[in-house]
């Protein structure tokens, strides 16, 4: 209720009545007609639905951090400047990451299955036996927020020893205050993680950076863990991988074409699949709806907006 009485106070809100995304010509409309536009994940504002629409003086205020499914460059030559919702999301995705590489490491999903079908065989020495998560090693693709946030969770809630590929050097106080360690190439932090973590934006840089070539590069025993943007994997390979036992596992809340999940992944028990809920709490919601209205707030000011997508 806090975050539709502050987008109340704004203005006049016209709401969307259902869960689907909008087609290209509704997001056309709605761009068009709304000073301030508020797109998800689900909504693809690509040059295609921008066309030659004049978005001067507008805002589009993205109910999210990642915004790779906008064209940001075109929304801006367009006329329109751009804010999303980063920082409040944190703890709850890195949060989502923790649970899938328990979930995954410990069979959770197998396991359960199992028992609620009634195959629970009883209690034996080698029954479900998986993969120890504490004291193991975890490597970390991109260093940013969410990235910290499973460091911090990985090496002082399960002693996990923390490796961090970043395209940047990463100051070594950050490093410090997180018990990470920053390797030279993204293939010897793919050969070292016991669970490979994905914590990058989408977007044409990081289409499928982990291609079959780099699944070639994990261990046999680790697990592929997303919770960024389901693009960074190429999503066949990663069946193939797993079909081939070159991978031990994956734990996965993001797809390359949600809602749609590739069929090889659904028949696996070696995966565990979310249906992209990394920041579905209450309370993070009303924290990311909340802070949609303070970008809201500061463009209707003529101030600098809280959170500019560049
Ligand atoms: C959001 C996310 O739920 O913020 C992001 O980048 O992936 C999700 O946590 C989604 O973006 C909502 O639009």
């Amino acid at each position: 209720d806090t975050a539709e009485q502050a987008l109340d106070g704004l203005g006049d809100v016209e709401r969307r009545t259902d869960d689907r995304p909008l087609s290209a010509r509704e997001l056309r409309v709605g761009l068009a007609s709304a000073d301030v536009f508020c797109p998800t994940v689900s909504d693809t504002i690509d040059a295609l639905v921008l066309g030659d629409l004049d978005l001067s003086g507008k805002l589009i205020a993205n109910f999210g951090a990642g915004t790779s499914h906008i064209d940001v460059a075109a929304a801006r030559a367009a006329g329109a400047v751009i804010s999303n919702t980063p920082d409040v999301l944190t703890d709850c995705t890195a949060d989502v990451a923790m649970l899938l590489i328990l979930a995954v490491a410990r069979r959770a999903g197998e396991g359960e299955r199992q028992l609620r079908a009634g195959a629970w065989p009883g209690w034996h020495p080698i029954h479900m036996m998986g993969k120890q998560v504490s004291g193991s090693v975890l490597g970390l693709v991109g260093f940013g927020r969410i990235a910290q946030a499973i460091a911090q969770r990985g090496a002082k809630g399960f002693g996990m020893e923390i490796l961090v590929w970043n395209r940047s050097p990463v100051a070594s106080e950050l490093l410090a205050a997180c018990a990470a360690r920053q390797v030279g190439t993204l293939d010897e932090l793919l050969a070292r993680a016991d669970f490979v973590s994905l914590n990058i934006p989408g977007g044409q840089q990081t289409h499928h950076l982990i291609d079959a070539g780099r699944l070639q590069k994990m261990k046999p025993t680790a697990f592929l863990i997303n919770t960024a943007r389901g693009t960074v994997v190429d999503e066949a390979a990663l069946v193939q991988a797993l079909d081939q036992g070159v991978i031990a596992g994956a734990g996965l809340d993001v797809f390359e074409e949600e809602p749609r999940v590739h069929a090889g992944l659904l028949q696996r028990e070696n995966v565990v699949l979310l249906p992209h809920l990394g920041s579905a709490t209450m309370e993070t919601r009303v924290a990311m709806g909340l802070r949609v209205a303070e970008n809201i707030r500061h463009w209707q000011a003529g101030e600098p907006l809280r959170d500019p997508v560049a």
